[in-house]
């Protein structure tokens, strides 16, 4: 499904607007009138450096400018453009050759990340997203520390057709094997599971992680089961340090990148998608529900580089 005709989301393309106008607006003043000669290549490279692109990325693309110039072909600045979009979508498509899942339902998406990432928040946007579809979904909060902060989400899920489990006297794993057996019982379609924000450096947190991803895959054994990394899109080379050390805890099988809509950083998307495997499912790009897309990255990569 692509990000820009779908109507129940916001148009993505301005939550790009900062990451365009830092990158391909720099080269268009840099490169309106000119053709790209091999001496410009340390300046492209600085700008997608700059903007979180990563350096095997923009170290591919600059290998394949050099080679089209020493050919003697005319690199002009929309020739630029599609050759970062085609290196970036060709490197995409062949990390993520293999990811097309089955589903079996009832469908359990375990989201985790460090604080104030994102989480609660994309639990709503992602109960909104499902129910939308008719899929019946259910919530199990299993974050015990702030019980005051996922008020708002007990509130709105109350209001909806969506089922909220949340019990503060109890601990999450077991609030999770509860909100399975419900699941499964009630013939849920998704199964949304809420977890309080960590760190990778803290063992305890990461211990009671694992026991509710122990929990899940015991009571859901025939199910499917997603753990997504959620990574607030301004944390630059941080979210690079979150993904490698979180994923020697756990299977991280897809990334949530929130808050695109305040940085000038987007290029961060592609780098953490492409350095460890791990496809970019949804992004957030504002605070409230409909502010969120599936994420596709041809439409991606357009929106910061198309005129
Ligand atoms: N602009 C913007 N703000 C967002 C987005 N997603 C979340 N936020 C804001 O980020 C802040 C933290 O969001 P939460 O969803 O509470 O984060 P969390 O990961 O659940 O936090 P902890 O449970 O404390 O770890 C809130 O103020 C949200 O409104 C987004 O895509 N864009
Ligand atoms: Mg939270």
């Amino acid at each position: 499904m692509g990000i820009f005709n779908n109507s129940l989301f916001k148009s993505v393309k301005n939550a790009f607007d900062k990451t365009k106008t830092s990158i391909s607006e720099k080269l268009n003043v840099i490169f309106s009138n000119r053709n790209i000669e091999a001496e410009d290549l340390e300046e492209i490279e600085n700008i997608l450096l700059q903007s979180d692109f990563g350096i095997d990325f923009t170290e591919n693309l600059v290998g394949q400018l050099k080679k089209k110039i020493k050919s003697g072909e005319q690199v002009d600045i929309s020739s630029l453009k599609n050759t970062i979009q085609d290196v970036f979508i060709s490197e995409y498509n062949s990390a993520f050759k293999e990811t097309v899942a089955g589903i079996t339902k009832p469908h359990f998406i375990v989201l985790l990340g460090i604080n104030g990432s994102g989480k609660t928040t994309t639990i709503a946007k992602l109960a909104n997203y499902y129910s939308k579809q008719d899929k019946r979904v259910i919530i199990g909060s299993c974050d015990t520390f702030r019980a005051a902060a996922n008020e708002q989400l007990s509130i709105w899920a109350s209001r909806t057709n969506v089922k909220i489990i949340e019990d503060f006297s109890k601990d999450p794993a077991a609030v999770a094997y509860e909100t399975g057996k419900l699941a499964l019982e009630g013939n849920f379609d998704v199964v949304l599971i809420d977890t309080a924000g960590r760190l990778h450096t803290n063992k305890n947190l990461l211990d009671e992680l694992r026991k509710i991803l122990n929990v899940i895959e015991k009571i859901g054994q025939s199910c499917s089961l997603d753990v997504f990394l959620v990574v607030d899109g301004n944390s630059g080379q941080n979210a690079k340090t979150q993904l490698v050390e979180f994923s020697k805890v756990v299977a991280i099988t897809g990334l949530i990148i929130t808050k695109l809509d305040g940085t000038a950083k987007g290029g961060s998307v592609l780098q953490l998608c492409l350095m460890n495997k791990v496809p970019v499912k949804f992004i957030g790009i504002g605070e409230h529900m409909e502010d969120f897309a599936v994420f596709d990255p041809k439409e991606y990569i357009t929106s910061i580089f198309s005129d």
